[in-house]
């Protein structure tokens, strides 16, 4: 059974590897999907234990490259596989010294990019602030529901960060505008048993974040970045950013948060991505 798991994820591998020289890359990225699907259910029948979770770390690797891969498919960009996945000019540096600081804001193994990446599974949904809401349940003293003008009239911050995804590329210098994850948190009254929380994106998406690193200064939800208003692929009408982690913990469309007092793995964390995913620890994988 792992031999078979294992085989398709070879077989993702060589479909990647080659897609870039195909016509239609997307072809070929849409059978490594579904070889990728074939081994997540084999996984499912197998046995718990380190043989187990070695392959779940695998075929979550194989997303990661899958999710990457069709990005730059996107921008119809061909690839060859050998070279850096995103190698975006880096912002010219006036003086050594300048130069010096930009280079310690990237992260590990993490290349600068001036553009800005668009990744997520599924498709972006259309956005409607007329029946847009947004809740936050679980451990808080009033199970609080939100409509679009009510969330508006939440307390307002701006705030510059710095944004790592998993896949290697850093955007330095973003402004977001929107609502501190803390303000939304002491709206809904959050109990002081609660330690951790999932915030729900649209697609089913979901990601767990403890509660220090969630009620920190730099966490947002985030309806405008660099003075726009976010865009629909973006993750508008809002998102959650959280700065200093990979990028997967910044849910897009977001639709709730859910106040726990234990920790439930997200959509990534539960592909062997790592539980915290700090960028400067290089907490990739689990
Ligand atoms: N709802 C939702 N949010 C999501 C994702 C997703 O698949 N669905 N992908 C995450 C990942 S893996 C990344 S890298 C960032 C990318 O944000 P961007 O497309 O604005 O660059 O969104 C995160 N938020
Ligand atoms: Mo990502």
């Amino acid at each position: 059974m792992s031999d078979d798991i294992r085989g398709l994820v070879t077989k993702v591998d060589e479909l990647i590897k080659h897609a870039s020289n195909r016509a239609e890359p997307s072809v070929a990225y849409n059978q490594a999907r579904e070889l990728l699907k074939e081994a997540e259910w084999q996984l499912d029948d197998l046995p718990g234990g380190d043989d187990r979770d070695h392959l779940m770390v695998e075929v979550g690797r194989r997303h990661d490259d899958l999710n990457r891969l069709l990005l730059l498919d996107q921008d119809s960009m061909r690839t060859d596989l050998s070279q850096p996945i995103i190698a975006d000019e880096l912002p010219q540096p006036t003086a050594a010294t300048l130069q010096r600081t930009v280079t310690e804001r990237v992260p590990p193994n993490q290349r600068l990019v001036t553009s800005w990446p668009v990744l997520h599974i599924g498709r972006v949904p259309q956005p409607d602030l007329v029946t847009w809401k947004f809740a936050a349940t679980g451990k808080v003293a009033t199970p609080t529901r939100w409509t679009w003008n009510e969330f508006r009239s939440l307390p307002t911050v701006t705030l510059t960060s710095d944004f790592h995804c998993v896949t290697g590329w850093s955007r330095l210098d973003n402004t977001w505008e929107g609502v501190r994850f803390r303000d939304v948190a002491e709206a809904a009254g959050v109990r002081p048993e609660a330690t951790h929380a999932v915030v729900n994106g649209a697609n089913a998406y979901t990601a767990n974040l403890d509660l220090p690193t969630l009620m920190g200064d730099d966490v947002l939800f985030a309806w405008s970045h660099d003075g726009r208003e976010l865009t629909p692929e973006h993750g508008g009408p809002l998102r959650l950013v959280v700065p200093s982690r990979y990028a997967w913990k910044s849910v897009k469309w977001v639709s709730s948060v859910q106040f726990l007092d234990r920790d439930v793995a997200g959509y990534w964390e539960m592909r062997g991505y790592h539980n915290v995913a700090d960028p400067w620890l290089e907490q990739r994988y689990s």
